[in-house]
Parts: structure tokens; C-alpha cells; sequence
């Protein structure tokens, strides 16, 4: 039973312990973590493979890309703009936040790079020659959807990563992503893959970490890039359906039980 079926269930009140069984229903509504509700789903495309990308542009159905290909090298970004939302860009785990550096690589139009994938402009997790593990955004409004490319720059070390959303219903974090099965072939640099979601509560921020593959720390001194960032169309507040509204319901049925039972022991 869920729990709207149990809120539901109290509503034709049958005095006391009715009364008090809404009360838990709407208190143990009121007490959830937010992440069993959350709605986030991954999509995940490791190497070049475009499935997982292809997947999360038909779920999405509108967004903005931004491939950073006509951005000068070394040119520093601390926002995008997609549509009605401000794109804040930024990195983190390292001390100091600084914000992203855009990179040109010939290694992403050769051997390593696949167009549409990580190509040609990018974005570095380097500000200030200091490296940082986690690559952030932060969205001005909700927005349906977040997604982006990475790429492995270490060919000396081995690295994976994750893609961690934030929404109305929590924070939640993708499985690893690691384009090479063998632990010594990623000692590589390479297109790791892509990393995308989708939440129909509004992503309010993502941001994608480089994790050591083999202790699974942040490392702060290894780069990776991020390119085709594609962010879905802003979401209304008043459209999520989850949570509040349950939580809503199950107050006022609490209220209405209540309300019944006082009417009731006033007749008798
Ligand atoms: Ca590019
Ligand atoms: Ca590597
Ligand atoms: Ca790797």
C-alpha cells in the first residue's frame, strides 16, 4: 500500500485511533528522506558510444548545447546561457572554488576525439594552473534536464566519474562511469563517455567528479574536460508533483480526520 493509499484509506473516519492513524500517516509523510522520492534517471554512454546521449535528447526533447568550439583557448567561464536559464559554472573539491578554463586539444580531433562527443573547444577543471576534482553547474531555474561528455586526460593514471544531480526530491549519483573495462588500459586518455539526467522536479545542480578508479578519492592534481554540456528547458516550480503536494495532502487529511471526529463526539 502506498502511502497515499494509506493517507486515503483514514479518510472515512471511524473515531480515535483512525484519527491518530492519519496523524502517523501525515507525520511519516512529513518525515521521509527526500531521496525515496527523488526522480532523477541516469543515462550513461561509455566511449564514444552515442546510445546513452541519444536516449537522454529524445527523453529531454528540447535543450541547449554548448560545445565551446568558438570559445578562445584559456578564456575563463563562470556562466552559459540556455534559454530563460544562467548556467553557473564553477569548480570545487580543491579548496578555493575557481571557476572552468576553456581548452582546445588536438588530442580531442585526433586519436582521443569523436565530433559531438569531447572535440575540438572543452571545458577544463583547471583555474589558476590548480586542479580540481569536481566540475559544477547551477541553474537559475529548474531545468528538465543536464547532460555532458567527458573526457579522460591522464594517460600516467586511471580515472572514472560520476555525475551527481541535485532536485526537488534530493541528491542522487550515477554510477561510475569507465570507458575501459581493464584496469591497465585506462592508463589512457580517452572519451570516458556521457553523462546525463533527467528529473520531471527540476535539476537545481549537477556537477560531474573525477574519481581515483582505484581508491575512489578525488584526486587534485589530474584534469579531465567536459564538452556538448546540454541543459533541458526550464521547469515550473508549481508543476512538481512530488513531494509537497503528498505532503500536503496528508496534513489536510490529518486536519479533516480531526475535524470529523470533534463533530462527531459534539453530536453524540
Ligand atoms: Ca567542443
Ligand atoms: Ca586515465
Ligand atoms: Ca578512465
Amino acid at each position: 500500500m502506498s502511502n497515499v493509499q494509506r493517507l486515503l484509506s483514514c479518510k472515512g473516519d471511524r473515531g480515535p485511533p483512525a484519527v491518530a492513524a492519519v496523524l502517523l500517516a501525515a507525520a511519516f509523510a512529513l518525515m521521509l528522506p527526500g531521496q525515496a522520492w527523488a526522480t532523477s534517471v541516469f543515462y550513461y554512454g561509455v566511449g564514444s558510444s552515442n546510445t546513452g546521449d541519444d536516449a537522454w535528447n529524445a527523453a529531454v526533447g528540447s535543450f541547449t548545447a554548448f560545445n565551446f568550439d568558438a570559445i578562445p583557448a584559456g578564456t575563463n567561464l563562470s556562466s552559459l546561457t540556455a534559454g530563460s536559464v544562467t548556467v553557473g559554472l564553477g569548480l570545487a573539491g580543491n579548496g578555493t572554488a575557481g571557476t572552468v578554463e576553456v581548452y582546445h586539444s588536438t588530442a580531442f580531433a585526433g586519436a582521443g576525439g569523436v565530433s559531438d562527443t569531447v572535440y575540438d573547444g572543452a571545458i577544463l577543471n583547471r583555474s589558476a594552473a590548480k586542479s580540481y576534482p569536481r566540475m559544477t553547474f547551477t541553474f537559475s531555474s529548474p531545468v528538465k534536464g543536464f547532460g555532458a561528455w567527458v573526457f579522460d586526460n591522464n594517460a600516467a593514471s586511471r580515472e572514472s566519474f560520476e555525475l551527481v544531480v541535485t532536485d526537488a526530491s534530493g541528491t542522487v549519483t550515477s554510477l561510475v562511469l569507465e570507458s575501459h573495462p581493464s584496469p591497465e588500459a585506462d592508463l589512457n586518455h580517452s572519451v570516458e563517455g556521457f553523462l546525463g539526467a533527467i528529473s520531471n522536479t527540476g535539476i537545481t545542480s549537477a556537477y560531474i567528479v573525477m574519481l581515483d578508479r582505484d581508491t575512489l578519492v578525488e584526486p587534485t592534481n589530474r584534469y579531465f574536460e567536459v564538452d556538448n554540456v546540454k541543459v533541458g528547458p526550464a521547469l515550473q516550480a508549481q508543476s512538481d508533483p512530488i513531494p509537497e503536494p503528498l505532503t500536503a495532502a496528508g496534513m489536510v487529511l490529518g486536519i479533516g480526520g480531526l475535524v470529523t471526529y470533534v463533530r462527531k463526539r459534539r453530536a453524540a
